[in-house]
This record gives structure tokens, C-alpha cells and sequence, in this order.
């Protein structure tokens, strides 16, 4: 099934032209050098070219014997001729960045580290699956973040939290698995993207997770050794208790002596067992999880003290702000979990250790189809970030519906939060450059599982590809990291390109329209996040989220006479969203109560606004089923069979969306439609 190669294809090209050309320079690769990473290197691109050029014989040597090759290694390694004229890029390449340069008929893979030469061969075979000659190849490139992470949130017992494409990879019945060959393909699909670092368990630490600390250790070293190989760098989640409940210690306080002794002595142990250990992930004091506040201590003593520990041997702490009060009384309409990222974490700015990072969700919320973007991104300066996304689609259709995530990660990090002036995008902030940090990036919960396809929804691959493309260059367009992974994953058919890409680029679009519009977020089944109901959580302690009654729906969130929350960003955004006036469409209902009579800037009152986006997404839903049809005998009948089947169970889905939420309305507010269609 070709499917479980996901965009690493490697088809044999088809236009004679372009496989002389690579075949004239690929017949043999040199190898400067030693190294895992760079064996990696040499052996993805022998057995890609090989796949891709057909028949052509692929040698891998450490002196070529032919003047037509590949040549890879290290700068500081080249013949000195050839070093000459990469003279200028070995400054600006800093550890990870890489050239690839045609040299007459030899064409030169080379950066500064094994890393950035494994990030150059994978960068060839994508220029070759797309299609691009070799001639005249000039290529400098590197990665905006320093940092371009994974989070599994796998458990032991071989479940995945949120996880919608079958069991772990990485566990089973309490153990790390033996046979790590999937592990190793998945490294590889993350390499090939740009990945370099991964954080195996769950956030939530719970019984037997605690141990991988200790007990699991040498398995962890395993996991640990398959990533090096790929260039990852692997982290664990730790529960904030361990020193508790697995070192018999009867406190897990932070400023206590025996308890920052106990976690000097892990982190000895873990760095002799695993050199390159990354450090530690933290979910602490949130949805009943333990952390500092037990001993009346804050974030940044919790954070600070692990960082001490691993602090020797250069590791790092990566502590969320995903923390709010989940029982918070929904009956107290001062309380707003949108404001408690910003309310616990910004008083602490400069407080943290320099190998301290706060990993921050995208939105103040969780996920949602539509947040606005977290104001806590701009209100730290003296703060190494980590921007935090979902891969995995816990709110977005479970992997069931496509929802192409692209687009609205490409939002997120657009985003100008005016925090210094104008230029002070998410991205800027997330990659460190705008603060100058030492350590940043980007964080995603991964959205893979053990089905043979990995993502379950075979589409869903490219989210997890694109959000590697993003990671390593979030300037990257939608589009065009939609074609590239197309190509890569369907081959060079343009109607193919272009229907899949249509499909994929308006799928977010479709997705919100049919289940949550207007940034209202929520309306889902509680406890799995799939599925439409108004009022799941409206009741409950968790939250509140719509306030919707007979004449309105909307959380006012603004100073004047709501929550307060908008004053968390900078103006001239804070007046933006304050004002019903200028907020946009997209999230007037996460900033404002109104009426259902409202009128939007569409022109739409807000009920038939309502009607219409559920009629016209489940519409438009039943057009992803017509669109993908139009394709059959393009695409291998296994993967045009498993996608067909997912979409039309989306499109029958969307009507169940549509019927509950317009009913649900229709009823509450006793408006009908403008245009009088049938609401059950
Ligand atoms: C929410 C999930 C929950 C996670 C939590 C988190 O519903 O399963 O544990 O986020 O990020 O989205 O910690």
C-alpha cells in the first residue's frame, strides 16, 4: 500500500530529459567524512536516487572515481577547491543550514554539521520528485527556528491521547516496543521535513509514564539512538510529583534541598545513558496534574529548578501555559479561561532560566477551529517562546473530516501583534528574533498512529508536512507547500495538483462553516471532541463558552462592560477587538455578545448567518466528495478508495452538523430563515 510512504514516494521520474540529467552527476555519491547523520544522509539519497532514476547503479564512496557525482560532507571537510567558493556561506549557514551547488557536473551537498547535510539530501530528492533540473542548482538555505519539535501524546499502555489513526507506535502493555522499525520510519518522514526534536509521552505523566525517567531508561536510550540517526534530539514529559511517587521523597517542592537533589541525580543518570537527551516537557498545575502551586511556589520556581538539573549537560525545560482553573465556576461571569495563559505567566517575564522555554497554544483557549491568536505572544520579552499547534485534529474531525490546518497555522504566524511596533508577528516572536532569545521555535502534538497510513484520513498526511515546512520556514506560502507535498505524495499529474490542492486549501473553510463560525468555538460532544452539541459544555465547570439565550449568543469579552480580555494585546488590536464596530466577522462571537439580529459586515444578520454557513458547508462538503470522484484512475485505487470513504462520511456528517446546530437556533431564537428551507 502506498500509503505508508506518505510523501517520501520516490517514483521513478518520468521525463527521460530530467533523469539523464541527475543521472549523469548521481551515479556515485562521495562521502566526506564520518557520522551517523551523514551515513543517513548518503543512504537516503543512494536509495532514493536509485528508486527515482530507475536503473542507474548508485555507489556510495569516500573518494569518488569519477569526475559526475554527488558529493556530501561537512564544509570544513571539502577539497579545498571546492571550499573556496562555498567560502561565503559557511558564516551564514550557522549549524543547520546547508548548500546545494551545481559544481560543472558534480553537485555539492554540504552545511556545517551531519544535520544540515541529512537536510540537504532530503531537499534534493524533493527538488527531484518535483521536478526541478539539476544544472544549475544554487540553493543557501536554513531553518527560522532553532527549535522544530513533535509532541506524542502516547501513552504506555499503547493508547494516544487524542490520537485518531490507531494505537502508539512507540508502546504497548507497558513497555516500549522492541521492534523500532516503525519508529524509525516515522524519524525518517520528520528528518525529511525538518524536524529535530520529539517528545515521546503524553503531557499527562500518569503511573507507569512516571518511570521512563528510571526504570524505562536504557529502552528510552533505544528510542533515543533511532532519532539520532535522523538528527532528532529526543525529550520526555515528566510529572511534576515524580520525587513523590517514585522516589519516596515526601515532598516534590521545588525549593526543597532533597528534591532538587533528586532531580540532579535523574538528570546524571538520564545524560549517561543518553549524551544528546534533549530535556524535559512540563504540564504542571493544569487539569489536575501536579505542579508547584501544592507548595505555594510559582511557574518559574517549578521551571527554574528542573533547569538547574539539566542545565550542566545543556538540556532544556519546555514548560506549558496551557494552565487554567478547569473548575471554574461558569456561573461567575468575571472569570474568563481566556485570560488565565496571559494572568499566570506574564508577571514572571525575565524570571526564567535561560534553558527555560514556555510552550505556548496557538490560541488563549484549546484548539478551537478559531481562536484568536494567544495575547501572551508579545507580552514577554526576557522569555524564551515555543509556539504550540495540534496536529492531531481533536477539535477539527478527528481525523475523519479534512481539515487542512495549513492555512490557519499560516494565519497564526502572520499574525502582527504589534508588541514592538509594527513587523512583530507571531513568527518573529516564536523564532526568538524579534527579543533576541537564545532558544525558540515551534512545538506540534503529532497526529500519527499505527494505521498502515499513519495520519488514519490519508489527507492528513499533509498537515503533518506542512507543519515541518512551516517549523523550518514559516514564510512559506499555503500554496505552496500544498503542491510540493502533492507532487511528492501523488506525482507530477496537474490535475491532480490542482483539484487536491483546491480541496485541501478550502477544507478549514468548509470545516468551520458547518460546525463552529464566527470564533464561537465549542459546540462539540464532551469528552471527545467529535460530533455537534450546542450546549456540552455550556453548563459545565470547565467553562462556558457561548452564553447563547433567546436574543443573543457571543462572550463579551471586552473592557467596557465584559471580561476584560482584550485589553491583553496590544493596540491598535486591543481597539480592534474591543470595538463591535471594527472586530472581524471571523471572531465577533469570541469577542461580543450580540443580539441574533446583528448585523455583520457581510451585511447578514447573525441567525442567517448561522443558517447559511451550515447550509452551504454541508454543501460544500458534498462538493469534496464530487471533486475527489473527478479524480478517479488518476490516483491508485487503495488510496483514491480510502479517502473517497472518509470524505463521504464527512459529507453525511456535515448534515447532522447542520440539522442540530440549525434546529438548535431556530428554536432558541424563534427567527426563521430568510429563506424559508427546511430546518428539522
Ligand atoms: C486538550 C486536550 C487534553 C490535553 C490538553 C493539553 O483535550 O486531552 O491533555 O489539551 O494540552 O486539548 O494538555
Amino acid at each position: 500500500d502506498r500509503s505508508y510512504a506518505c510523501w517520501l514516494q520516490v517514483e521513478r521520474i518520468g521525463e527521460p530529459a530530467l533523469r539523464d540529467s541527475y543521472a549523469r552527476r548521481c551515479g556515485e555519491i562521495a562521502v566526506v567524512g564520518e557520522g551517523a547523520v551523514l551515513h543517513t544522509a548518503a543512504d537516503e539519497l543512494a536509495a532514493g536516487i536509485a528508486a527515482m532514476l530507475g536503473d542507474v547503479p548508485v555507489r556510495t564512496a569516500g573518494q569518488p572515481r569519477y569526475a559526475r557525482h554527488l558529493l556530501l560532507g561537512k564544509l570544513q571537510d571539502l577539497p579545498a577547491e571546492i571550499r573556496v567558493s562555498l567560502a561565503d556561506a559557511e558564516s551564514r549557514l550557522g549549524e543547520e543550514g546547508y548548500v546545494i551547488k551545481t559544481c560543472g557536473d558534480r553537485i555539492v551537498l554540504a552545511g556545517n554539521t551531519d544535520r544540515a547535510v541529512l537536510y540537504a539530501a532530503f531537499r534534493l530528492l524533493r527538488l527531484m520528485a518535483c521536478g526541478c533540473g539539476p544544472e544549475e542548482l544554487s540553493i543557501l538555505d536554513k531553518p527560522a527556528n532553532g527549535l522544530r519539535m513533535i509532541n506524542q501524546w502516547d501513552n504506555m499502555d499503547g493508547s494516544i491521547e487524542r490520537g485518531y489513526a490507531g494505537k502508539s507506535i512507540f508502546y504497548r502493555n507497558n513497555r516500549i516496543v522492541d521492534d523500532l522499525t516503525r519508529v524509525r520510519d516515522y524519524a525518517r518522514l520528520l528528518a525529511s521535513v525538518g524536524v529535530n526534536a520529539i517528545a515521546v509521552n503524553n503531557v499527562n505523566v500518569h503511573d507507569e509514564e512516571t518511570r521512563l525517567i528510571d526504570r524505562h531508561l536504557p529502552d528510552v536510550s533505544r528510542l533515543a539512538d533511532v532519532f539520532r540517526a535522523y538528527g532528532i534530539r529526543l525529550f520526555l514529559s515528566v510529572n511534576y510529583a515524580s520525587p513523590v511517587q517514585i522516589g519516596a521523597l515526601e515532598t516534590a517542592d521545588p525549593l526543597d534541598p532533597g528534591v532538587r537533589k533528586w532531580w540532579a541525580d535523574i538528570a546524571r543518570n538520564i545524560y549517561n545513558a543518553i549524551p544528546d537527551f534533549g530535556g524535559f516537557l512540563v504540564k504542571a498545575d493544569s487539569e489536575f496534574r501536579p505542579g508547584p502551586f501544592t507548595y505555594g511556589r510559582d511557574h518559574a520556581d517549578g521551571a527554574n529548578m528542573l533547569a538547574e538539573a539539566l542545565g550542566p549537560y545543556g538540556g532544556l525545560v519546555i514548560w506549558r501555559c496551557f494552565v487554567y482553573n478547569c473548575l471554574q465556576d461558569w456561573r461567575d461571569r468575571t472569570t474568563d479561561r481566556a485570560k488565565a495563559a496571559y494572568d499566570h505567566f506574564k508577571g514572571h517575564d525575565g524570571r526564567f532560566k535561560d534553558n527555560v522555554i514556555l510552550q505556548i497554544k496557538n490560541g488563549p483557549m484549546d484548539f478551537q477551529v478559531r481562536e484568536p491568536v494567544s495575547p501572551l505572544f508579545g507580552a514577554m520579552t526576557e522569555t524564551n517562546q515555543l509556539l504550540e499547534l495540534q496536529i492531531t485534529q481533536e477539535y477539527t474531525g478527528h481525523q475523519r473530516h479534512l481539515c487542512y490546518l495549513v492555512p490557519q497555522w499560516k494565519e497564526v504566524l502572520d499574525f502582527e501583534t504589534y508588541a514592538k511596533g509594527e513587523g512583530s508577528t507571531v513568527a518573529q516572536i516564536a523564532s526568538g528574533a524579534l527579543y533576541n532569545r537564545k532558544y525558540g521555535g515551534m512545538a506540534a502534538v503529532s497526529n500519527i498512529g499505527d494505521d498502515l497510513n499513519w495520519t488514519g484520513h490519508l489527507l492528513a498526511q499533509a498537515n503533518l508536512y506542512g507543519y515541518g515546512r512551516l517549523a523550518w520556514n514559516p514564510s512559506l506560502s499555503s500554496e505552496e507547500i500544498t503542491r510540493e507535498w502533492i507532487v511528492q505524495t501523488f506525482g507530477p499529474d496537474p490535475v491532480v495538483a490542482d483539484t487536491v490542492s483546491r480541496m485541501l486549501l478550502e477544507s478549514w473553510n468548509i470545516y468551520e462553516s458547518y460546525t463552529a463560525p464566527l470564533g464561537v468555538g465549542w459546540m462539540v460532544n464532551p469528552g471527545s471532541h467529535y460530533g455537534p452539541n450546542v450546549d456540552g459544555y455550556e453548563y459545565s465547570k470547565w467553562g462556558t463558552y457561548h452564553y447563547a439565550d433567546h436574543a443573543g449568543i457571543g462572550v463579551d469579552r471586552t473592557v467596557r462592560t465584559g471580561t476584560g480580555y482584550t485589553a491583553q494585546y496590544h493596540p491598535p488590536r486591543s481597539d480592534e477587538y474591543e470595538s463591535l464596530e471594527r472586530c472581524p466577522d471571523e471572531l465577533l462571537l469570541f469577542f461580543h455578545h450580540v443580539p441574533y439580529t446583528h448585523k455583520l459586515k457581510s451585511g447578514k444578520t447573525v441567525i442567517q448567518h448561522i443558517y447559511d454557513s451550515r447550509f452551504e458547508g454541508a454543501e460544500r462538503a458534498q462538493g469534496l466528495v464530487e471533486a475527489w470522484r473527478s479524480l478517479r484512475g488518476r490516483i491508485d485505487e487503495s488510496r483514491y478508495n480510502q479517502v473517497l470513504e472518509r470524505l463521504e462520511e464527512q459529507a453525511e456528517h456535515a448534515k447532522e452538523w447542520r440539522d442540530v446546530i440549525n434546529t438548535y437556533f431556530w428554536r432558541k431564537s424563534g427567527i426563521p430563515d430568510a429563506l424559508g428551507r427546511k430546518i428539522y
